[in-house]
């Protein structure tokens, strides 16, 4: 493999419960389906995949106002973070397969949990920022980043198998790319904590060039933080991924949503990746399953290095004649 290319550690969420589609708990393998594993290798990447995780059933899972399976949720994540922790400290950087998007709770909370203080990148359609007490649809994958950000601890309340939960992400180091369907609540909380965005009116006016370059001045300072990208699939536009649980029209393009990887991966300092709400159920026909699937892995080819300008490996020889 290349020697500066990063290790990739693989680990597999089928877990659903965040929102109310059935399907999207077989993103894991239908990514690893599409060789996954085989084209980082080929690429240059040492890959180690921990497998899927098991998730606990729960019988008694009533909703908590009007929040939907907290507990499953919440013991799901709590998985998770213990996995992505381990998967850390065994010098990797981690690769999350999900799942729908309530898993960043556990797959930030456990790269913190190893790393400290980092960067969060979260690529999306959504601000995924709903408290409990804002949600309208009581789904969790809507609220992950109310539960990780130290500044809406107080607006939280804790719901059941979440009390493990410790915000551990400053608003000050969250970045969000592509939003284009935020709920009245969560402008009000992006407002109110002063969060960097930029929404697709910006990716229009600045060209995603300027919006990476502008997102990676922002988040670096003198201290060199790693970064946590969050990549939902549905932050491109459903042309493109149509496989989804919550398609909006008038996403990144595939080029945009490439654009946002390779530029993370040439910063040297991505260090967890989250690919989530790819739902093969929710494609009206093969084509599409397969343009989103392939999509998605594009995307993390993008991240650890696969250049579009074409790529060979540092030992290649030309064949002599
Ligand atoms: N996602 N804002 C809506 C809600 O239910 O809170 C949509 C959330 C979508 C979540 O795409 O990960
Ligand atoms: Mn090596
Ligand atoms: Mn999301
Ligand atoms: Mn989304």
């Amino acid at each position: 493999h290349h020697p500066h290319r990063p290790s990739v550690g693989l680990i597999g969420a089928p877990f659903c419960k965040g929102q109310p589609r059935g399907g999207v708990e077989g993103g894991p393998d239908l990514i690893r389906g599409a060789r996954l594993v085989e084209r980082l290798q080929a690429g240059g990447c040492a890959v180690k995949d921990y497998g899927n995780l098991q998730f606990e059933e729960f019988a008694d899972d009533e909703p908590v106002g009007v929040v939907k399976n907290a507990k499953a949720v919440g013991s799901a994540n709590q998985r998770l973070s213990e996995a992505v922790h381990a998967i850390k400290k065994d010098g990797h950087t981690s690769v999350m397969l999900g799942g729908d998007h309530s898993l960043a709770i556990g797959s930030i909370h456990g790269h913190a949990a190893a790393v400290g203080e980092l960067s969060v990148v979260w690529v999306d359609a959504h601000a995924d920022i709903n408290t409990p007490m804002t949600t309208e649809t009581g789904n969790l994958h809507g609220q992950p980043m109310s539960f990780l950000l130290r500044e809406l601890r107080s607006k939280t309340p804790t719901l059941p198998n979440f009390s493990w939960i410790k915000p551990c992400v400053s608003a000050k180091n969250l970045v969000y790319i592509g939003l284009r369907d935020v709920d009245p609540a969560e402008h009000f909380i992006l407002k109110l904590l002063g969060v960097k965005a930029f929404s697709m009116t910006e990716v229009d006016q600045l060209g995603i060039s300027r919006v990476m370059e502008q997102t990676c001045d922002y988040l670096c300072d003198k201290v060199q933080k790693p970064i946590h990208l969050s990549y939902d699939v549905d932050a491109v536009d459903p042309s493109v991924t149509p496989a989804t649980g919550t398609p909006v029209i008038g996403g990144l393009t595939y080029r945009e949503g490439l654009y946002v990887t390779e530029y993370l991966c040439q910063t040297g300092r991505l260090s967890a990746v989250d690919m989530v709400e790819v739902n093969p159920l929710r494609g009206q026909t093969e084509q599409e399953v397969q343009s989103t699937v392939g999509t998605a892995v594009d995307l993390l080819l993008g991240c650890f290095g696969r250049q579009r300008e074409g790529n060979h490996a540092p030992d290649y020889q030309l064949p002599l004649p």
